[in-house]
């Protein structure tokens, strides 16, 4: 299938299942979740058709399996990366002692000053690994790497969750548990 047609429904996808629902007349469920028939329907009737084969491609050739769908295969929703409101339905996990925060060089002062925010999403986005924060960095420009000492935070009671594509969320990263790698 054509990956720049893939790129464009999942950027469309992106838009819709985290951001905009109601504007193709969509509600998320608890845990994000549409059906696909009415996503399919809805995606349809706004312009953007879209079949189940190149829906289903664009679900398991993702590059960071943005997507999902749940155990019955009716239902689909983004995994993370939210605005809107909706309760993923996340259960606290342990995180790996270390985690990473890839962030681009002129955001690096207003971090270290205030910690992580998350802005306009849910959660803050941590992680698992250096490569993965450097890419997510490097979407913006030049990249600073923050390493985040996870440990200690869930020791003082934070929250982490894991989304099903091992992102690792929170409310807030405080600036004493940051360190510039
Ligand atoms: C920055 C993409 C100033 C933060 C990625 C980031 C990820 C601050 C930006 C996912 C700040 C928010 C999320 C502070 C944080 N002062 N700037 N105190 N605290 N920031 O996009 O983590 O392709 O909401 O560093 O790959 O960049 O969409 O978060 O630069 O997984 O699937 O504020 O989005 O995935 O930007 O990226 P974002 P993010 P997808």
């Amino acid at each position: 299938m054509d990956q720049s047609r893939l790129v464009k429904i999942s950027k469309y996808l992106s838009k819709h299942l985290r951001h905009q629902p109601q504007r193709l007349g969509l509600t998320l469920e608890p845990g994000g979740w549409v059906l696909v028939d009415a996503l399919l329907a809805a995606c349809a009737r706004h312009g953007f058709p879209v079949s189940r084969a190149e829906l289903d491609a664009v679900v398991s050739g993702n590059d960071k399996q943005r997507f999902g769908f749940d155990a019955t295969g009716t239902r689909i929703r983004a995994h993370q990366g939210h605005s809107t409101p909706v309760d993923l339905q996340l259960e606290p996990a342990e995180p790996p002692p270390l985690l990473y925060h890839g962030t681009a060089e002129q955001f690096a002062d207003a971090i270290r000053r205030d910690g992580l925010l998350k802005m306009r999403r849910h959660h803050v986005h941590l992680s698992p690994d250096r490569a993965t924060a450097e890419r997510v960095g490097a979407r913006r420009g030049r990249v600073v790497v923050f390493v985040v000492d996870a440990a200690a935070m869930a020791r003082a009671g934070y929250a982490f969750f894991r989304s099903t594509n091992g992102v690792w969320l929170v409310d807030h990263v405080p600036s004493a548990y940051l360190q510039q790698a």
